[in-house]
């Protein structure tokens, strides 16, 4: 503001004195001011010479038209904490902002800490400038980089989900969201609106969103600032929340009016909490929001070339392109990046003034220094109950049978129980279907709509969360485990695949973060993907498909682990595991159907540590090579492989069989590939060096070659699995429609062992007959044949 805008400031109404609005525009003012240098100069950074040309950047690359508005907010949030004292952590959902988030990161010293070259002053702001969207600097988003970060905004439509995530079970944390108009128009963050349906005042902190209408996106306008005020504010309310409106483009006004709305935000909050921490009555609360209508590209070029910018979608990256021939629009630049007058906001040194300095809170009350947004160093181990003591008892091999995720329920509940505030279990409406309802022993479904006589275990206090979104339960896992929590994603199989592109962008904030010495580990996100591809019994095609596993392991191998127990003591060691991890995707795949219970709990323990291992007691082998290799990783082949074995044990008891079981799927790739890669003189004397291996696969069969194909006995693998053929049948007629079934196993077995083939042709044929006999049986009855139902493990 100039001498003149300021006398007009004193005159406006609002809560700020003038001497505080002068404050809040100046620190507003340094914090664009470092936006643009950091988009534009690779020197000169305080102006104190004429810009020239090789001050320029020659790659300008970054968006500047979100950026004011994400430093107005920032801005007055740094006052309010500074005010009030409040523990409270910043998101930008427009994390293309990059640079407006790291300028204030620099301006608080958090920077400066973390980077000690990047220093608070001139050569220090040199290297800021340089560095950013630069090889070998910073990228160009609200990257892991970024202090206080915890939401890279690269992807949009997940910045409200990470708010709440965040917010749960931290009583005393706001989180400032600011949600972008287009942004505001993705599935994701629409869906997200209902977050506060599942926010429990007196326990979880607060989420204080900013609808940042800005008015456009990258080429257009953004839909939420063209339906019209009434219908918007209609909207907003509808989701339960009360908007307050700051709009202008006039910043004196901006700033008061914005002051008055965060601070009457924050007292709503703080009424609202208080009421539901001393009286009791806790009820879902009309929260507040704060709609910001400012220009986008506010404060930058007016007009380039002629075409109007600030205000339209032409601000959204690089208003000047600064053209090497252009020195109109360095001259541009030049009054641009002096418009905010820097020999007023930075020292001789190039320090922030002071009164800048003295403006935002201190210590870990600052955004950027925040503890709750580098969760690693808050994060509390798990207080977790001996899985041991949930084990079935293996009476003979496959007996009893059991339903693994029922078993595993009782465990779970156990860890509910013990860490009634840092664990969490997510689910889209599928925890009891998934059969872990024994968790409602202990605990609720969290929720604050109405509850009618008849729902079932709904609470304000529920631990488990279930909303009809995957999005939703990615979003929140990922912000709770952000913020230093533990939890598990339980959901069908085949729809775990909404949130693919979620998944990626959080193994990308891990692969990071991994190289970022003071990012600490956070817990693993842990998938138990039930209701697979081969029981389906109530569903159908749509309803079938494993293909998560395949998305997962094009992850990086250090990040990525993937589990197939083939019973419930092998699912209670696996979960104990991936609880206890960290920094992992793990993705474990389990039925729920009861099946049969192969290993005790002390050698489920060892086959879970050594990942793949030879089953001795279902092979007859001992002793001498293998004719044969049958291979099994997932449940359902594992019943096919054993009851195959069975029937060559029978049949053809000559032939040397050997069964090898794998629960730790990234076992199979190479160790140079994978940290849980078998080296390849384990892999052979497994697999053998030159016999064939029939191997029969959970999911899609491509995956199980892509891990092996370096494998010396590559060449003689054989996968059965998945080809995409289902519909709503029996089980057994699922397995033979894709040739996974244990008759066709023992066709494979004799197709590919040398010497078998002629000698043993009515075997074959004894197999495509039983194949047809199961198949008219399904046909006539509805049911699976007998022997199929019926068959155990031979004692
Ligand atoms: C899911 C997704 N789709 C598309 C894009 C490409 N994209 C980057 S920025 C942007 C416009 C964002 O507009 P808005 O949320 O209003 O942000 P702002 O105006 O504050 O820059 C788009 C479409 C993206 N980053 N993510
Ligand atoms: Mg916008």
């Amino acid at each position: 503001m100039d001498t003149s805008t300021n006398q007009r400031a004193a005159t406006i109404e609002g809560p700020l004195t003038s001497e505080e609005l002068r404050r809040l525009d100046a620190y507003w003012r340094a914090a664009n001011y470092l936006t643009v240098g950091q988009i534009y100069l690779l020197d000169n950074p305080l102006l104190r010479e004429p810009l020239r040309m090789e001050h320029v950047k020659p790659r300008l690359l970054g968006h500047w038209g979100t950026s004011p508005g994400l430093n107005l907010i920032y801005a007055h949030m740094n006052r309010a904490i500074a005010a009030r004292d409040l523990n409270a952590i910043f998101i930008a959902g427009p994390g293309h902002g990059g640079p407006a988030v790291v300028a204030n990161t620099w301006l608080e010293g958090t920077f400066s800490e973390l980077y000690p070259s990047v220093s608070r002053d001139e050569v220090g702001m040199a290297r800021l400038f340089r560095q950013f969207s630069f090889p070998g600097g910073i990228p160009s988003h609200v990257a892991p980089e970024v202090p206080g970060s915890i939401h890279e905004g690269g992807e949009l439509g997940y910045s409200l989900m990470h708010a709440y995530g965040a917010a749960f079970d931290n009583p005393d944390l706001i989180v400032m969201c600011v949600v972008g108009d287009g942004e505001a128009e993705t599935g994701p963050l629409a869906g997200s609106w209902l977050s506060n349906v599942f926010l429990n005042p007196a326990r979880d902190g607060a989420v204080l969103p900013v609808l940042h209408l800005n008015g456009y996106k990258i080429a257009n306008p953004a839909v939420l600032a063209r339906i019209g005020n009434e219908d918007l504010l209609s909207l907003i309310r509808g989701y339960g929340h009360d908007p307050i409106v700051v709009s202008g483009d006039d910043p004196p006004r901006v700033h008061q009016q914005l002051a008055a709305a965060v601070d009457h935000a924050l007292e709503e909050i703080a009424a609202i909490q208080h009421s539901a921490r001393t009286t009791g009555r806790v009820e879902r609360p009309r929260w507040p929001m704060l709609i910001l209508r400012t220009p986008k590209g506010w404060t930058g070029p007016k007009e380039v070339d002629g075409k109007p910018v600030e205000g339209t979608w032409r601000s959204h990256q690089v208003p000047l392109s600064v053209a090497r021939n252009s020195p109109e629009h360095l001259a541009q630049l030049e009054r641009w990046l002096r418009s905010y007058r820097p020999e007023d906001l930075f020292d001789a040194t190039g320090a922030p003034v002071n009164e800048l300095t003295a403006l935002p809170p201190r210590g870990e009350r600052r955004m950027s220094a925040n503890p709750h947004a580098n969760g690693g160093t808050i994060l509390r181990d798990l207080v977790l109950p001996d899985f041991r003591q949930y084990a079935v008892a293996v009476e003979h091999r496959g007996e009893p049978r059991a339903e693994p995720t029922r078993v595993l329920g009782d465990w779970v509940r156990d860890v509910i129980r013990a860490n009634p505030d840092r664990f969490r279990l997510f689910g889209p409406d599928e925890v009891a279907s998934n059969r872990l309802g024994a968790v409602f022993d202990v605990t609720d479904r969290a929720f604050l709509g109405a509850i009618r006589h008849g729902d079932d275990h709904l609470s304000p206090d529920g631990r488990v969360v279930e909303v009809l979104s995957e999005h939703l339960c990615q979003g929140w896992l990922e912000g709770y485990l952000l913020t230093g929590r533990h939890g598990i994603f339980t959901s069908y199989e085949a729809f775990i695949h909404v949130v693919d592109s979620m998944v990626n962008q959080h193994a990308k904030w891990l692969k990071v973060t991994r190289q970022i010495p003071w990012r600490r580990p956070i817990a693993s996100v842990n998938y138990l993907l039930s209701s697979h591809v081969w029981r389906q019994d109530h569903n159908g095609f749509s309803h079938q498909d494993p293909g998560f596993i395949d998305h997962v392991v094009n992850k990086k191998a250090e990040i990525v682990r993937v589990y197939l127990p083939p019973d419930a003591n092998t699912l209670l060691s696996t979960m104990d595991h991936c609880l206890r991890s960290r920094h992992y995707i793990n993705v474990v795949v389990a039925g729920k159907q009861s099946g049969p219970s192969w290993l005790s709990m002390d050698e489920a323990v060892l086959h879970c540590r050594r990942g793949v291992g030879i089953w001795e007691w279902a092979g007859n082998h001992a002793g001498s090579d293998p004719d044969v290799v049958l291979a099994c990783c997932g449940d359902v082949p594992t019943l096919e492989t054993l009851a195959a074995a069975d029937l060559l044990h029978r049949y053809l008891p000559q032939l040397n069989v050997r069964v090898v079981n794998v629960v730790d799927l990234m076992r199979l790739q190479p160790a140079s590939e994978h940290p849980h890669g078998l080296p390849d003189p384990q892999f052979d004397t497994i697999f053998t060096m030159d016999r064939p291996v029939i191997f029969a696969y959970h999911g899609y069969p491509s995956l199980i070659h892509r891990l092996t194909y370096r494998r010396t006995n590559h060449a003689n693998l054989h996968v059965r699995g998945y080809k995409e053929e289902g519909t709503t049948t029996t089980p057994f007629d699922m397995v033979m429609l894709n040739d996974l079934d244990r008759f066709h196993l023992v066709i494979d077995v004799i197709d590919r062992v040398p010497g078998l083939g002629t000698a043993v042709a009515h075997l074959r044929q004894e197999m495509e007959d039983a194949r047809q006999e199961c198949r008219n049986h399904t046909r006539q009855y509805g049911e699976d044949a007998p022997q199929i139902l019926d068959w155990h493990w031979p004692r």
